[in-house]
């Protein structure tokens, strides 16, 4: 079925190998699919309208299924042939620094100085790799970087050594000459008890104490803001004004709770209008230019065949409702509404040119007439919601 929300390159979809290719193993139960060859993925990804592909280094080259150099070489040589076929290109990558057990405690944080030097040593090979075939986005997701009780982390210590592994990992994508920038992805938990850099406004502030600020910026993702109970649309429009949103993570929460990783449009319908709103630049004046990358897991209840399902879907949702937001913004009586609101009195300074504070406190003001005039809020919200479910 080809209609106007089938996706083509030009929208610029991309989905980690980890998504489609999640084998459905949590905390309760194993695996219910078989492993996806990173090839295939590709090639159903094109199939379906997508731009691009990211990975970890472990999700194209799985230790134990490529135990030495000429089955590495192998592996890439597959993949890159599979990518030159299709098009498809990798915009991004990321080291698995979570799911061997040396990670328990931590990687560039971790306490045991051993693990430190051994996860450096594992970014810097993944990022040689990442430059060799295009990426320019690097993420980085601490999952492991954390604690549960508050003795065993010195947070202080923890933070002075985050920033020296960005520091060290700046200096090297310079020194190389690869055109590399990071992006910091925040999560409050899960699987730590607390994570270090729980939401986008801690790694904001973060990002101001390193090195090479400029390299650095984030890859917020929706769920795990929401786990926070924090409105996602919010948090990417100061990234934006920041100037620090380098990638976004797209997917479906339901409130706060276990990491659902539901397709996108799933879960919070609602917060998905407004994101995507955010994301085309409407209300901030600053559209997002990068990639639209889906960091999902279909549910385990899925066959191989409802994989593609759900990859499919979460393009499909995006243009919907990017459709729906553009409605919103075109409409006669949204611009009115917006004015009845005043939305536009915001951009105007709240002093005056050449008006000084003596000018502002000599003014004449009734607050309580102020305080008498309704702001007309629920109008425009509900031509929002009118857009969103269809019916204007
Ligand atoms: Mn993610």
């Amino acid at each position: 079925m080809t209609d106007r929300f089938t996706p083509t390159e030009d929208d610029r979809f991309s989905f980690g190998l980890w998504t489609v290719g999640w084998q459905g193993v949590d905390v309760f139960g194993g695996a219910v699919r078989p492993r996806l060859d990173p090839v295939e993925a590709v090639h159903r990804l094109a199939e379906l309208g997508a731009a691009a592909v990211t990975f970890h280094d472990d999700d194209l080259l799985p230790p134990d299924l490529v135990p030495d150099e000429a089955a590495r070489r192998r592996e890439l040589d597959r993949f890159t042939k599979a990518l030159a076929e299709t098009g498809l290109v990798v915009e991004m990558a990321t080291t698995n620094l979570f799911g061997h057990p040396v990670f328990k405690e931590g990687a560039l944080t971790a306490n045991d100085r051993d693990v430190r030097r051994y996860a450096i040593a594992k970014v810097l090979r993944n990022l040689d790799l990442a430059a060799e075939l295009g990426a320019r986005t690097y993420v980085l997701w601490g999952g492991r970087e954390g604690a549960e009780s508050g003795a065993g982390k010195d947070v202080a210590a923890a933070l002075d050594r985050y920033k020296e592994g960005l520091d060290l990992l700046c200096g090297y994508v310079r020194e190389q000459g690869h055109d590399i920038r990071f992006a910091l992805e925040p999560k409050p938990n899960e699987p730590r008890g607390d994570i270090l850099l729980p939401t986008v406004g801690h790694a904001i502030a973060f990002i101001d104490e390193l090195e090479e600020p400029d390299r650095v910026g984030l890859n917020p993702e929706v769920g795990h803001e929401e786990m926070a109970g924090l409105n996602f649309a919010q948090g990417i429009a100061q990234a934006l004004w920041h100037g620090k949103l380098f990638h976004v993570d797209l997917n479906g929460q339901h409130g706060p709770r276990f990491d659902q990783d539901l397709r996108f449009g799933a879960g919070n319908l609602r917060g998905a209008f407004w994101t995507v709103d955010v994301l085309e630049g409407a209300g901030t004046g600053r559209a997002y230019d990068g990639y639209l990358h889906f960091d999902y897991k279909p549910p385990r209840t899925e066959d191989t065949d409802d994989v593609w399902e759900t990859a499919r879907a979460c393009m499909r949702n995006f243009l919907v409702l990017r459709e729906r937001v553009r409605a919103f913004r075109a409409d006669p009586e949204v611009t009115e509404a917006l004015a009845a609101a005043r939305v536009d009195q915001l951009a105007v300074p709240t002093l005056g040119e050449g008006e000084s504070l003596a000018d502002l406190r000599a003014e004449a003001r009734d607050p309580d007439a102020m305080g008498r005039r309704g702001m007309h809020l629920e109008r425009l919200d509900q031509l929002a919601l009118e857009h969103l479910l269809g019916v204007r």
